[in-house]
């Protein structure tokens, strides 16, 4: 597989987040070295700050990785800062990248783009045709935005930004904190923690009859590289892989990884969210692209980074 090679510096927006740090270490892993800030250098709210860096840096490709990510409850509860955070990200990267000539953009959406009722697997053509998830609307409004910002510019400016819409992701560097995590890295979490302190149970938020499609974040990273060098259509891309999983099965996969002993049990207060989500990836397999890392093994290489890293994982748990 060739490697995003432009003619100038290729720019990582949000480096040190799950996606972006997976993206770093794919282009380094193929010799190229990506221009980053942290959010302490640049803050992507600010159209000033933002315009300056790309007058300074100029850019050819950029992967605008950055956003505000949390899981179900998350969501839920803080969805002025999902709205407002991710549109103004969205909107200062996208026309700055309008304004200084970038070459070529890719930009990162979500699987909950799509209607909570919508057909399975999804294709891209389900986008806008029906009412969204609640507990996530905020979010997906948001990304809807984005996607339709790269559309509207590729149409009238003739920017060549594209969009992948990847599933529910997970792998080094996740965001362990129980209250606001996704449910992969909140269950190793929990798994790990009652296999510390002897617990007796591990509580699962909702029914667990909800299903999830997982990919492991190296195998988008490598998807975003291919598309970036291969896809020059405004047309949004899914990237998933194929297959999902019960919340309750995942439980008890994460349980057997973990290797502990403990009942599960249900908190069917908390929310289920969407019944299901599973992308359609035909258009992705047919450029010839699909994942390499299965949910177990992805899973056991999260554990042991999660073990490696445990006192400093984003966690308050
Ligand atoms: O991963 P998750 O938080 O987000 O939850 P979504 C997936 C499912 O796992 C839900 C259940 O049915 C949860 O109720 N679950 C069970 C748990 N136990 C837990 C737990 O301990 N923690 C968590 N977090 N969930 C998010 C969206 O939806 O997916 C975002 O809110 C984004 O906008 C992301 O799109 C990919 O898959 O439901």
């Amino acid at each position: 597989m060739s490697t995003a090679r432009s003619r100038g510096p290729v720019y990582v927006a949000g480096h040190r987040g799950l996606v972006g740090s997976a993206l770093v270490r794919r282009l380094e892993g193929s010799g190229v070295e990506p221009v980053v800030r942290t959010r302490t250098e640049l803050d992507l709210t600010d159209p000033i700050a933002v315009d300056a860096f790309f007058a300074e840096e100029r850019p050819a490709r950029v992967y605008l990785a950055a956003a505000k990510v949390g899981g179900i409850q998350a969501n839920d509860e803080y969805p002025g800062d999902f709205i407002r955070e991710n549109l103004a990200i969205q909107l200062h990267v996208l026309d700055a990248a309008r304004r200084h000539g970038v070459e070529k953009l890719l930009f990162l959406g979500s699987s909950c783009i799509y209607p909570k009722h919508a057909a399975q697997p999804m294709a891209e053509d389900a986008l806008l045709t029906g009412p969204l998830e609640p507990t996530n609307q905020a979010y997906a409004v948001a990304k809807i935005a984005g996607v339709e910002m790269c559309r509207a510019y590729w149409r009238q400016y003739g920017c060549r930004f594209i969009s992948a819409m990847p599933t529910n992701l997970y792998g080094p560097g996740d965001n362990f904190d129980l209250e606001t995590s996704h449910v992969l890295p909140a269950l190793l979490r929990k798994f790990h923690e009652a296999k510390v302190h002897g617990h007796r149970e591990v509580v699962l938020w909702g029914t667990g009859t909800p299903r999830r499609e997982f990919l492991h974040v190296d195998d988008l990273a490598d998807a975003c590289v291919f598309l970036m060098d291969r896809w020059d259509r405004p047309d949004i891309v899914n990237v998933g892989v194929g297959e999902d999983i019960a919340i309750r099965e995942l439980a008890e996969l994460i349980r057997e990884v973990v290797d502990v002993d403990v009942s599960i049990t249900l908190d069917r207060e908390k929310p289920d969210g969407t019944p299901r989500k599973l992308l359609d990836t035909t258009r992705l397999q047919e450029l010839g692209w699909t994942p390499s890392i299965d949910l177990r093994d992805g899973i056991e290489r999260t554990y042991a980074w999660f073990r490696t890293h445990v006192d400093d994982a984003r966690s308050h748990a």
